[in-house]
Formats: structure tokens, C-alpha cells, sequence
């Protein structure tokens, strides 16, 4: 009602704006489908709340109460309360013409608005505390930083079941560009700035599943038509380049959860010191964390997707066949290289590194893939996917480290170590996000906040055997009654 009146008006009672959303909402909900099937996944959220629920329409809470409740009444339904003054009499009502056994004298409102039951809560909640029961931390949630709340699923237009998703952040640094490009000159004077105000550093920071896989890396990827920016991070020092929807959600995520101290200074807030375009980023030399080259570049990959990790793709060629395939075409097709500005010497020396053996895959599993289903480019996209899924499955599950300090070891054992080890050394970071897009209510894109939260031990091994004891030992327990036969 504050946005769009009372009553409404909303966008897409405009049947041009209305087609256009529709379309826009089948077209996610096909891709989204597609994706799931093409991984074996089943289709989790699959179409949007949106979509399932009235064919193509919106939602809005205003017309699901128009089939309710008398129009002029809805107004009076801003105020929580009237809820449950309004439904429960009504709820009744219907409950006793179908003829349900219910003693209602024991009917009653859970919430604070009863104070009987209010009081009970306290009375539960104090003792499970007294017995250890309810921790209390930093947990990372789904979260709208318009809300300003944990945004759970029935606060949610879009993204039911969705939760956060964990990343490592890996730093490759920005060293001095080298190849005199007019197009470096924005982060030439950022340098410069960073240097002069003694702050330590500016990186790329791109986003992996795999940080066991660093030792071979050969470049970094940006999406040359992005867009991205250079964000102050005040618990380092440094300054991060990444997508603006990143570093709203790095700025909700605690940097040392047990400490308290968080990424930025101020919650949901970043400072953007520069922006840039992913041309303005490409061919500048990079320090990667573990990698066997000393420097490699920035280089640009057009299937990049901004609305997903920091929109910046560190490139290990070995074993991700989406790099091989950039990579090697940058190699083989100088012209198209030379269109992004993009030299010889920025991609020739830059061999596959082999870091992980997989058993019938050899020691370069993504080469491997790529030649044996004859990938050519990034049209073969069936191929591209059956290959991605194929080693990366085959790289955690069986793979073997051959490179770095932890070579020997299974890739499922090492991984979380080396990510461990690199966080320790101020390499890398976690970061999280939505596994796919939230749309709170209110509109908002979610992120994933580290918030302090009450939460129960429920998992806990001496409460969860007291209560199965209880079910099955127990005299007194019985779950069966014959009357409600
Ligand atoms: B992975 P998921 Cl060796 N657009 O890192 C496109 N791809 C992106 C991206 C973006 N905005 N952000 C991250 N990625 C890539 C290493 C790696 C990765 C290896 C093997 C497999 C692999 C080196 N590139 O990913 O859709 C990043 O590439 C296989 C899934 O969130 C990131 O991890 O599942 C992965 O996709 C995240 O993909």
C-alpha cells in the first residue's frame, strides 16, 4: 500500500509491462529447469513460487486477500494482529460444519498476544537454557538488507528451499600493468591512490568451488562487457575488485565470525573507490595464491555470468573444462585475442599445469574431456556440460593430488585443508551467497548475512539419545490412540 496505494496500482495491471515480466519469469524458470536436468539435479525451487502459483501472473498479497475478504477490508489486514482476530472465528466455524471432533475450549494463540502461552515459551526456553540447550553464534543465513532481517521462505517472492552457498574467495593481486594499454590507466591511478594512502594492496578476488586446484592456474577471467568495482575492505586493509552484487553480500558476511569483526567497517555498506568495465581490467598481470606461474593475466571469458560469484573466474585449464576451452582459443586464434587487446606473450607460455590424476582421466582431466568429446568451442554445449560434470564428479571423488605441498593426498581430503591453510596465510576468504536467486517480498535481492542467532542443539548426541530412548523405551510413551480411529 505505501508503494503502490491503496488500492494498488501495480506495474503489471499494464498489460505491455505484464508481458514483458511474464516472459521474463518463463524464460528463468525454463533456463533454471534445463540446468537441473542437463546436472541430474533435481529441479530444486524449479519454477518460481511466482510462476507455479498462477500460471504466468504475480503474486501479490493484496489479491490474494481480494478472494478473502471484502475489498474495503484489506487495509485493516496491514496490522498483524487483525489476523488472528479475523480467520480463527472463521477457521472454527468451518472446522464444526465439517463435523471434526475438536475440544475448543483448549484452543489458543501461540504467540505473544497470549500471555498464558507467552509465559509458557519463557518457561521452556529458560530451562532448555539452563540445561545447555540453546547456543548462541554467528550463523550465516539468507538475508534482505532492505528487510533488514533474515529473509525465510514464506517472506520470499522467489527462492523457496534456497540457502546459502560457500565459496572461497581467492586473492590474485594486482601487479603494475606491463604492457603500456592506454585502457589501464583507471587502475594505474587507483594503484597509485592505494599505495599512497599505505593501504595494502589491490586484488582480483574470483570465486571457486575448487581451491585445491590453485597450483594450476594460468591466468584470471573477466567478463569484458561487465561491470565491476573496487571495494574498500576495511578488516584487511585492501581493496577487492568484484562485482557490485558481490560486495553488497561481502559486506553483510563476517571476516572473523568468532571476533566479531566483519568485512566492512559498517554492516551492508561498501565503499566503491572505482568502477570499472571487465576491458579496462583485461591484460593486467596478476599475482595468483599457489600458482606455478609467477604472474599471469587477466584475460577474458564471454560465458561468464555477473549474477553469479564476484562475476571474476580464476582459470585452471587442467581440470575445468570451461578454461581449457577459453584458453586454448585465445592460443589458437590470434585475431580474436587481439580484439580484447589481448597479446601473445599474455597467453602463450601459460601450459596446462597438471595438479590432480584421476584415474582413466590422466593428470589433466579437463584436456582430457575436451579431447576425447572433440570440444571445439563453446557451442559444443551439451559436450562442455556432459565434460564439466563428468571431471569434476571424478576430480573429488577419486582424484589424487599431484601438485603442491599436500601431493599424495585424495583431492576429498585435501581440499578442505589447502582452503584452510590458504584462509590462514590471508590468501583467500570464504564468502556466500544464495545457491540461486532470493527475492524477498519487499523486492529485495537477498544476500547471505552472518547475523547473530538463538539457535537449539537439536543434533546434539545426549539430547537426541535421551528423546529416542524415550520414544522407544519409555512406559509412558505411547504415540497410538485408539480413539482417534
Ligand atoms: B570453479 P557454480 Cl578447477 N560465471 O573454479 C561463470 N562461472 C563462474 C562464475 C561466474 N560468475 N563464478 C565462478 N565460476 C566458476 C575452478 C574450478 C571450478 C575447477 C573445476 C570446476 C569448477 C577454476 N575455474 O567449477 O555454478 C568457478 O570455476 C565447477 C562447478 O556456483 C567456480 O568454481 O556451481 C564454479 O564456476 C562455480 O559454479
Amino acid at each position: 500500500m505505501e508503494q503502490f496505494g491503496t488500492p494498488p496500482q501495480f506495474p503489471e495491471e499494464d498489460p505491455e509491462v505484464r508481458a514483458k515480466m511474464e516472459a521474463e519469469m518463463m524464460a528463468e524458470a525454463e533456463a533454471k529447469a534445463k540446468k537441473a536436468a542437463a546436472s541430474g539435479n533435481k529441479a530444486k525451487g524449479g519454477k518460481t513460487k511466482l510462476v507455479q502459483k498462477t500460471g504466468t501472473g504475480i503474486v501479490r498479497q493484496w489479491n490474494i486477500l481480494k478472494r478473502m475478504v471484502p475489498v474495503e477490508e484489506i487495509p485493516q489486514f496491514a496490522d498483524p494482529i487483525h489476523w488472528l482476530k479475523y480467520f480463527p472465528p472463521i477457521g472454527i466455524e468451518h472446522m464444526k460444519r465439517f463435523g471434526s471432533g475438536v475440544d475448543w475450549r483448549r484452543a489458543f494463540i501461540t504467540t505473544n498476544v497470549n500471555g498464558y502461552y507467552d509465559a509458557f515459551i519463557r518457561w521452556q526456553f529458560n530451562v532448555l537454557r539452563e540445561k545447555g540447550k540453546v547456543l548462541f553464534g554467528k550463523r550465516n543465513n539468507v538475508y534482505s538488507i532492505v528487510d533488514g532481517q533474515v529473509c525465510a521462505d514464506h517472506d520470499r517472492s522467489e527462492g523457496e528451499g534456497i540457502g546459502p552457498q560457500e565459496y572461497v574467495l581467492i586473492k590474485l593481486k594486482v601487479l603494475a600493468p606491463d604492457h603500456g594499454q592506454e585502457r589501464h590507466g583507471k587502475i594505474e591511478k587507483l594503484l597509485k591512490r592505494v599505495e599512497d594512502e599505505g593501504k595494502k594492496g589491490v586484488f582480483l578476488v574470483p570465486a571457486t568451488l575448487r581451491p585445491e586446484t590453485m597450483y594450476g592456474q594460468t591466468n584470471c577471467f573477466v567478463l569484458p562487457t561487465g561491470e565491476y568495482g573496487a571495494y574498500y575492505i576495511d578488516a584487511t586493509d585492501e581493496v577487492f575488485i568484484m562485482s557490485a552484487r558481490s560486495a553488497r553480500g561481502l559486506s553483510c558476511q563476517a571476516y572473523d565470525a568468532a571476533n566479531d569483526v566483519y568485512f566492512t567497517k559498517e554492516f551492508g555498506k561498501i565503499e566503491c573507490l572505482e568502477t570499472f568495465t571487465g576491458d579496462e581490467l583485461l591484460g593486467l598481470p596478476l599475482r595468483a595464491p599457489n600458482a606455478t606461474y609467477e604472474k599471469v593475466y587477466t584475460l577474458p571469458l564471454l560465458t561468464i555470468s555477473m549474477g553469479k560469484g564476484t562475476g571474476v573466474v580464476t582459470s585452471v585449464p587442467s581440470d575445468a573444462p570451461d578454461d581449457y576451452v577459453a584458453l586454448k582459443a585465445l592460443k589458437d586464434k590470434p585475431d580474436f585475442a587481439a580484439k580484447y587487446g589481448i597479446t601473445p606473450d599474455m597467453v602463450e607460455p601459460f601450459e596446462v599445469v597438471p595438479i590432480i590424476s584421476i584415474e582413466g582421466y590422466g593428470d589433466a582431466s579437463a584436456v582430457f574431456m575436451c579431447e576425447k568429446l572433440k570440444i571445439a568451442s563453446f557451442n559444443d554445449k551439451a559436450k562442455l556440460t556432459q565434460a564439466k560434470d563428468e571431471t569434476y564428479l571424478k576430480g573429488f571423488t577419486i582424484g589424487v593430488m599431484t601438485a603442491g605441498p599436500h601431493a599424495g593426498k585424495k583431492v576429498s581430503d585435501a581440499k578442505p585443508i589447502i582452503k584452510n591453510e590458504m584462509i590462514a596465510a590471508g590468501q583467500a576468504h570464504l564468502y556466500f551467497e544464495p545457491e540461486s536467486r532470493v527475492v524477498s517480498r519487499t523486492n529485495d535481492e537477498c544476500v547471505v548475512a552472518s547475523t547473530d542467532q538463538w539457535y537449539l542443539a537439536y543434533g546434539e548426541e545426549s539430547w537426541r539419545s535421551a528423546v529416542k530412548k524415550h520414544v522407544l523405551d519409555s512406559e509412558t510413551f505411547n504415540a497410538y490412540d485408539e480413539a482417534s480411529l
